[in-house]
Order: structure tokens, then C-alpha cells, then sequence
């Protein structure tokens, strides 16, 4: 019989800080990508929680990220917000970043915060989420490696391209989506070959682009984008705003730079974009985060669930009752912080 173990937030996130600074992460960068982790298998978005900690640290037994670098926010005043991550984890970056951007964004009404050199591994919610609370709009997207054919195509040449989006509101969580423009992003594809269980159909081709229905067998092909043509044109829009437009690495670049191996987590760019709902109406005499309010409710009205509801409803109950780990992922947590490197393959 299989037990789980629980452990609280802070006794995870303690945990994962620990295994990174064993493995000679700075303490700021370790505390930074500890909270996304932690924040993911919090709220039940498996694919970026724990099952992330392996794949962040083959990157750093590669060579392929810095582990002990401290991000800049270069000096300025305007709309254009630029931090440095220095080969380093993008979580420590937009951390750094964050007051610097919302300042910008009170000021201007609007700011970009363009992060470069960035090792991208996590949940793009954690981020949009944040600045809503903040009582911002907010647009966060990033390149991947080439994984994904364009749609009529059967190469890799896009990444899984995340996108998401957040909104304030009053007394509520903010509203949020986030996701791949793949059908479903890649950790997803690996945790069903870790399972063994075969993908749905649509999913992926294989490497001589016939349609696959095997894991392991789509991990060497080329992942669909999800909508057909209407996710390769955001796929391909996000190649081009957080790729080419603020000088970094499109996702075919990612793949070179990680010696073609999509074994280990990307390195490239990121671009986030916040807006001050009450500047952009200004004037106009209406109060925009209520007006947001009746559209939002209009939806739930209808018997509709809004995005992030599910990710609330886990976080609640993983505040209540805790995070439950499976003996393997206790086990693996066991290894990393005993072994450090020594305990990835
Ligand atoms: P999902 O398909 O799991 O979810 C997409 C969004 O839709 C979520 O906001 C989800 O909310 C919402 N949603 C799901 N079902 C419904 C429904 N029935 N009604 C209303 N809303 C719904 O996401 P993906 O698999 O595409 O992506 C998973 C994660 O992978 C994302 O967080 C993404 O940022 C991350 N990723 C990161 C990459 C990187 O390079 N860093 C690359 C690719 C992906 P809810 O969570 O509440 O279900
Ligand atoms: O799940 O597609 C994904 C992904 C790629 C990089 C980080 N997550």
C-alpha cells in the first residue's frame, strides 16, 4: 500500500530552498525558486511543482545555468523595464524586478518588463497573479525550446509558448488563465511516460510526423499547438514579442543552446506586461475592475467556472490540510537533499 506524506507550505518550500542551496544556489535565487515550486504543487499544477526540482537541477549539473549570480534591473525611468537574470533562474529575476515594474506602471500607466538570459522552467500564473493583486492588468509569455511543429507543419520550431493573463478584483482572487500553445504543455507529456499511460489522440506526431499516441515517442517528434492555426499564430506572435523583439533567444536558439536536448530546461527570454486599469480609463467616469466584476459574474451566472478556480479550490485545501507527497516524491526530496547533484542522473 502506497502512503503520502503531508508536509505544510512552509515546511515545503523550506524544504526545496534547502535542496537548491545544497546544490549551490544562492540563497536568493534558491528562496526565489523554492516559492514557484512550491506554489505549483500547492496548487495542484503538478507539472511545475515538485516533479520540476530534477529537471531545474540536470540544467545546473550541465553547466547550463548559473547557479550563483544575482539579477540587475538596469537604471531608468520609462515604460521599458530591462532585468538581467545572467544565465541564471528567471524567478529570481521577475522577484527582483516586481517593485521596480509596478512603479513603472503608476508612473506611465503601462510598463514592459523585458527579462533576458533567463533559465524559464515554471508556472507563468505565479507572476500575472501577483501583479493583479497589486490591482494591475497583467500579460506574461516567454519562448520554450522547438518542441512544437506550427500548425500544418511536422517539425519542432516553436517552444510550448506560455501565455497567461490576469485581471484584479474586488474580494476575489484575481481572475487568471495560463497555458500552453501546445495542446498541453510538455511536463504534462513527461509525466505520462513517467505513468505509462498514453496520450489522447491529437497530441503529438512522432519523428517521422505521423500521429502518436506514445509518450516517449512524441518527446522525439513534435508536440500540435492547441486550436489548430489560432494557436500557431500565438505561438508564433510570442516567438516574435518575447523572443526577437527584446533581443533574446527564440525557442529554435533555446534548443541549439541546450546542444538540441529538450532533456534539459530552456534558456531564453521572458516578457511581462502590466497596465493600471484606472489610468487606461481615466476620464471616463466608470470604474473599470467593476465593470470586469459584472462580465465575471455573467460568466460564473451561466453555471460556467472561471480559469484558476480549480487552482484556488487546491490552494485551499492545501492551506487547510497540508501538501501530500507520494513516497516517491518524498523519496526523491530524501535524495536531493542528502546527495545534492550527485543524485541526478
Ligand atoms: P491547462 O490546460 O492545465 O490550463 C489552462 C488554463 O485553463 C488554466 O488557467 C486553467 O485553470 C484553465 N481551465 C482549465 N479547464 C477549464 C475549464 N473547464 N473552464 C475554465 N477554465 C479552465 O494549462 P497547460 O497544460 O496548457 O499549461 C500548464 C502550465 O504549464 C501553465 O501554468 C504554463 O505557464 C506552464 N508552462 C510553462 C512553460 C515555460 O516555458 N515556463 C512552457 C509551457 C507551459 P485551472 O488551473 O484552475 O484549471
Ligand atoms: O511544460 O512545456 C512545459 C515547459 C517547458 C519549459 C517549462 N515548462
Amino acid at each position: 500500500m502506497t502512503t503520502s506524506t503531508t508536509l505544510t507550505i512552509g515546511e515545503l518550500e523550506s524544504r526545496v530552498a534547502r535542496i537548491f542551496e545544497r546544490c549551490g544556489v544562492n540563497a536568493i535565487a534558491a528562496g526565489a525558486v523554492a516559492r514557484v515550486i512550491t506554489a505549483g504543487e500547492r496548487d495542484n499544477c503538478k507539472s511545475h511543482g515538485v516533479y520540476r526540482i530534477e529537471g531545474c537541477l540536470r540544467v545546473l549539473k550541465a553547466g547550463k545555468v548559473e547557479p550563483d549570480v544575482v539579477p540587475s534591473v538596469a537604471e531608468g525611468e520609462g515604460p521599458v523595464l530591462r532585468a538581467d537574470a545572467k544565465g541564471g533562474y528567471a524567478s529570481p529575476a521577475y522577484e527582483v524586478a516586481r517593485s521596480y515594474l509596478i512603479e513603472r506602471v503608476k508612473t506611465h500607466g503601462l510598463a514592459a518588463l523585458v527579462i533576458n538570459d533567463c533559465l524559464h522552467f515554471s508556472a507563468l500564473w505565479y507572476e500575472v497573479e501577483d501583479l493583479a493583486r497589486d490591482g494591475l492588468a497583467a500579460i506574461s509569455m516567454c519562448p520554450s525550446y522547438a518542441v512544437m511543429a506550427p500548425f500544418g507543419g511536422k517539425r519542432p520550431l516553436f517552444g510550448t509558448n506560455p501565455f497567461a493573463f490576469g485581471w484584479p478584483r474586488k474580494g476575489e482572487h484575481p481572475y487568471v488563465f495560463d497555458f500552453a500553445t501546445s495542446v498541453a504543455a510538455r511536463g504534462e507529456i513527461e509525466i505520462y511516460r513517467r505513468e505509462g499511460r498514453s496520450l489522447p489522440e491529437g497530441w503529438a506526431v512522432d519523428a517521422e510526423g505521423n500521429p502518436t499516441t506514445d509518450p516517449a515517442a512524441a518527446l522525439e517528434g513534435a508536440m500540435m499547438p492547441f486550436g489548430g492555426h489560432k494557436g500557431s499564430a500565438i505561438a508564433t506572435m510570442i516567438e516574435l514579442l518575447a523572443g526577437a523583439m527584446i533581443g533574446d533567444f527564440m525557442s529554435s536558439e533555446a534548443l541549439e543552446f541546450m546542444g538540441g536536448s529538450s532533456t534539459l530546461l530552456p534558456r531564453h527570454g521572458a516578457l511581462v506586461l502590466a497596465f493600471d486599469p484606472a489610468v487606461l480609463a481615466k476620464g471616463r467616469g466608470r470604474d473599470p475592475v467593476e465593470d470586469g466584476e459584472r462580465l465575471l459574474e455573467s460568466i460564473v451566472d451561466q453555471g460556467a467556472r472561471l480559469p484558476s478556480q480549480r487552482r484556488y479550490e487546491a490552494r485551499r485545501a492545501a492551506e487547510r490540510d497540508g501538501i501530500a507527497l507520494s513516497p516517491q516524491e518524498i523519496d526523491l526530496l530524501d535524495r536531493l537533499e542528502t546527495m545534492g547533484l550527485d543524485a541526478i542522473d
